[in-house]
């Protein structure tokens, strides 16, 4: 058995993990006791890592032109072409998009090819769809991009307050450490979502504002906090600028609560109970991610949360202040190297005195760029009208995950000259000239930074695949076919983390927070065993508690904050008649962004098996909806198709859409095309939160389903979506036409299994076929239900037994139906234990009463605890109806 720690290359929390291989090649994965950020916790997806290891959708090769090629032939190809471009159109002709999922070294020569080799600053990241209104944010009010606080505030604070943020499912570790505070000290939370999500089960007050008024809202708070004698003036004197102009236009826009309360759409009682809470507590940590970010107007509702913090001198202190969390596993190394188009690098900006030249002389630059480049949906527009004419795509998928999608795919499909590096094959590697197979997590070396800024290791404990590489030598490799040897010729990891340390430290003297300087001449062997630890690290740096800007002096000019005075604004594209509803998107528990990894786990597919749109029933009722209808969801900039989801966690006059299904798991159920490209003016970050929608029904002929070894991508289906199930794929199929011709759609599929394997029965009458294809040592290959509801569950259970099947079996098979009868255990609520909705619901009603009693009497809950909150939702409901 070998030991290697590593960290999980999810969320910006940033679990430690330990992957232990056994002699067999078998990995097992639990969480590091050791590592601080999650103390041996893994959630959900983390837990499931071991499961996503195999090769099977894994690119292995290069390609050129959908063919296999050498690396040799790769990688000249990909240099002569952007040498060729640059060449003609001059170096704003070519970009990188990029991704929070790099590793820092993979990113910072990404970052250094482009802004000091190719000379443009076109070279854009996945991060610009998920923190850049922080990086605005944090930049206007504290003269640089730092997130103040560590994780012990989470659990240090007597008031947490999450903004725009599902906590418990999308950084559910931190989350966990937070109720486990709570059970101790009996913090107060606060939530501030349109949705009554899971994290909402967990909240003493769940303030479910109308989308978009956030800034409203915590400038009621700021103008409450006056009012009420809550601010802290010495601090404001002492340690910060602007805060007059602030409170007084906060005042204009917020002049009552009552005011507040309608123009967020909440009670007016709730709203004071949050405000008198806020004034109240010192210890109070706001956290917000994307309900907050993802706006047109997110880098003022970061303000506006940044403003009541410096207000009351609440920032960096123990238990106390604004904090982002991040998304993506590095979203705060690709910060830090200076990955976004208008960021330069380690925290410089292009507008900074003197640091284009600084940086230049660093690079020993041959041809530097001095101004910012486009901004993601810019970039993606400039491929569009073929401004940029050669693209590199690295680690992101933004053929799924771009707003107004279809432009960006029909963009990619115009574009001159489009590079893909990935693990596996995507929507997006549809459109590359060149695919470049990348080393996956486990197989490649290097750092990531998590949400507190602490910087730790993710470690290789498998060999690379087939032909994959990492990130940071395929771009080494192309830079020096371009002729770069000198400034590219890193032959290790290790050896680009120590220039990024030096640039961070070069001549920095205190002007920048974010200085590795103490990291720089670290040989390889410290950064084989490097510990987690947050910066700043400046040469000579003791390990402190690692919280920031606690002693009142900011990195701006003068050393003092900035208020920034901001008012609520109404949304980029407002609801109309032809399109009532505002749609928001998001995440669910146990996917990850566009699924080319967490999709392929039977146990995380389980939760949430079916693209789906939740909304409320009044709306429902106004469009005759039934639950579980088909519906066609339609913007402004495009459609997808999902089942309807009635509920009443969502608020009237308003949908949610996971934004995880891709080409690869549905017909049509993809966020991105939907999603409203406009953007913040200041942060460029679209608005994916908010986009007019309309949602009509669409009558189904017919429907079935179809369980299968084989990877298909079914054609000619108005609606299908699949689901990982052990052993194979399930595919749910319907559409509109007469179930006639859906059966020969169907049939249709099964047409590459040999017909003597298939055994099938058709009862014209009832509309209903159903076949099953055994291979010749009688294993279950295929089978197909239309029009009939079967048991599922005991057929996925002789499909996934993988041996030759039973006659009694064989003979019941297309009855559907086992000779004993077998309970249903419902949609899958506990991926760890496989404990379904129904037998959740069944030892409630046998008497227990509280999650603890639940996870004793079924297990539910007792492993990563992800499903807590949902398990506490589905109690609380129970109760609810038996009250009614
Ligand atoms: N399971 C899982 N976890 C993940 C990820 C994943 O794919 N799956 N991805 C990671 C990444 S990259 C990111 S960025 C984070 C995102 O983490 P979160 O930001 O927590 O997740 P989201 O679901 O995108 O959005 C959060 C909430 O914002 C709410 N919201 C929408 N509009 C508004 C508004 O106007 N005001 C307020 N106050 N709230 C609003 C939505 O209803 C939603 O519940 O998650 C990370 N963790
Ligand atoms: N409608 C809507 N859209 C959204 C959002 C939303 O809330 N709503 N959220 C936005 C946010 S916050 C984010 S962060 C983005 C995420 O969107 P994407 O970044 O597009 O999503 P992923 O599926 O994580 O894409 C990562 C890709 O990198 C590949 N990959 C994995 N490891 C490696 C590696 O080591 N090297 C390389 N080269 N490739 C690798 C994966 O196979 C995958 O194809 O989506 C954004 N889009
Ligand atoms: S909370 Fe879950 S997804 Fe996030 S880093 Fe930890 S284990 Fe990974
Ligand atoms: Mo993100």
């Amino acid at each position: 058995m070998t030991t290697v720690k590593t960290t999980c290359p999810y969320c910006g929390v940033g679990c430690g993990v330990i992957a232990e291989t056994a002699s067999d090649g078998t990995t097992y994965v639990r969480g590091d006791p050791e590592h601080p950020a999650n103390f041996g916790r893994l959630c959900s997806k983390g837990s499931a890592l071991g499961e996503t290891l195999g090769l099977d959708a894994r690119l292995l090769e290069p390609e050129m032109n959908g063919r296999p090629v050498g690396w040799d032939a790769a990688l000249d190809h990909v240099a002569q072409r952007f040498t060729d471009t640059i060449a003609k159109h001059g170096p704003d002709s070519v970009a990188f998009y990029v991704s929070g999922q790099l590793l820092t070294e993979d990113y910072y020569v990404a970052n250094k090819l482009m802004k000091g080799f190719i000379g443009s600053g076109n070279i854009d990241t996945n991060s610009r769809l998920c923190m850049a209104s922080s990086v605005v944010g944090h930049r206007r009010a504290f003269g640089e991009d730092i997130v103040p606080g560590i994780y012990a505030d989470f659990e240090e604070a007597d008031l947490v307050v999450l903004v725009g943020s599902n906590t418990a499912w999308c950084h559910p570790i931190l989350f966990q450490r937070l109720l486990a505070a709570r059970r101790e000290r009996g913090t107060k939370i606060v939530l501030i979502d349109p949705r009554r999500t899971a994290t909402a089960a967990d909240a003493d007050l769940h303030l479910a504002v109308k989308p978009g008024t956030d800034v409203l809202l915590f400038n009621g708070l700021l103008a409450h906090l006056a009012r009420a004698n809550s601010l802290d003036g010495a601090y404001i004197a002492a340690h910060t600028n602007g805060f007059d102009a602030a409170l007084a236009l906060a005042q204009a826009d917020a002049s009552s609560i009552a005011r507040v309360a309608l123009g967020c759409d909440v009670d007016e009682g709730d709203l004071r109970t949050f405000f008198d809470l806020f004034a109240a507590t010192e210890r109070t940590v706001t956290v917000y991610s994307q309900g907050v970010n993802q706006s047109a107007h997110g880098t003022d509702k970061v303000n506006a949360i940044l403003n009541c913090h410096l207000a009351t001198g609440r920032t960096g202190k123990p238990g106390a202040g604004p904090f982002s969390v991040t998304g993506q596993p590095n979203a705060m190394g690709g910060r830090e190297v200076g990955g976004l188009a208008n960021q330069l690098a380690a925290h410089m900006a292009f507008e900074d005195a003197g640091a284009v030249d600084h940086v230049a002389r660093f690079w020993n630059a041959s041809r530097m760029a001095t101004r910012p480049g486009l901004k993601a949906v810019d970039m993606f527009d400039a491929v569009a009208a073929g401004k940029i004419k050669a693209i590199w795509i690295m680690g992101t998928n933004p053929a799924v995950s771009m707003p107004d999608a279809a432009r960006v795919r029909a963009g990619l499909k115009a574009c001159d000259f489009v590079v893909v590096s990935d693990v596996a094959r995507t929507d997006t590697t549809r459109f590359a000239d060149v695919i470049l197979p990348a080393a996956a997590w486990g197989e490649k070396d290097g750092t990531v930074t998590n949400s507190e800024r602490r910087i730790s290791r993710q470690r290789s404990f498998m060999r690379l695949p087939g032909a994959s590489r990492p990130d940071w030598w395929i771009v080494s490799q192309v830079a020096r076919r371009m002729g770069l040897s000198d400034a590219f010729a890193y032959e290790t990891p290790a050896a680009i983390f120590r220039e990024h340390a030096a640039l961070s430290a070069f001549e920095n003297e205190g002007a920048r927070l974010f200085d590795l300087g103490g990291m720089a001449d670290m040989s390889d062997q410290d950064y084989d065993s490097m510990q987690p630890v947050t910066w700043p690290m400046r040469a000579g740096d003791k390990p402190s508690d690692g919280r920031l800007l606690g002693d009142g002096h900011f990195p701006t000019q003068d050393g003092r904050a900035r208020f920034v005075a901001v008012r609520q604004e109404s949304p980029a594209l407002p609801v109309s008649a032809a399109h009532p509803l505002v749609l928001n998107t998001g995440r669910l528990r146990d996917q990850w962004h566009t699924m080319t990894r967490t999709g392929a786990v039977p146990r995380l597919m389980a939760h949430a098996p079916e693209p789906m749109v939740d909304i409320h029933l009044q709306d429902a009722q106004a469009s005759g909806i039934a639950d579980g209808d088909m519906v066609c969801i339609e913007s402004p900039f495009g459609n997808a198709r999902a089942r309807a989801r009635i509920t009443p966690d969502q608020r009237c006059g308003e949908a949610f859409m996971p934004m995880h299904w891709s080409g690869h798991f549905a017909a049509n159920a993809a966020a991105g095309p939907v999603s409203n490209p406009r953007t913040d003016a200041l942060s460029g970050q679209p608005e994916l939160k908010h986009v007019p929608i309309a949602i009509t029904r669409e009558a189904m002929g017919w429907a079935g389903f179809l369980i299968t070894r084989r990877d298909l991508r079914p054609t000619g289906f108005v609606h299908w979506s699949r689901r990982a199930v052990a052993g194979g794929w399930l595919y749910e199929l319907t559409g509109p036409e007469p179930a006639a011709q859906g059966i020969l759609l169907c049939q249709r599929l099964l047409d590459s299994v040999p017909r003597n394997a298939i055994t099938d029965y058709r009862d014209r009458k009832s509309a209903q076929y159903r076949a099953a294809a055994l291979d010749a040592a009688g294993i279950l290959i295929d089978l197909l239900f239309v029009g009939a509801s079967p048991q599922r569950d005991w057929l996925l259970g002789l499909f996934a037994d993988g041996t030759p099947l039973p006659a009694d079996a064989r003979r019941a098979l297309l009855s559907g139906r086992s000779a004993v009868a077998i309970p249903s255990v419902g949609r899958i609520v506990c991926s760890c234990f496989n404990v379904g909705f129904n037998q959740i619901v069944d030892a409630a009603a046998s008497g227990c009463a509280s999650v603890d009693a639940i996870g004793q009497a079924i297990k539910a809950g007792t492993n990563c605890g992800s499903c807590r909150s949902e398990i506490r939702g589905i109690l609380d409901a129970g109760r609810l109806q038996a009250t009614e």
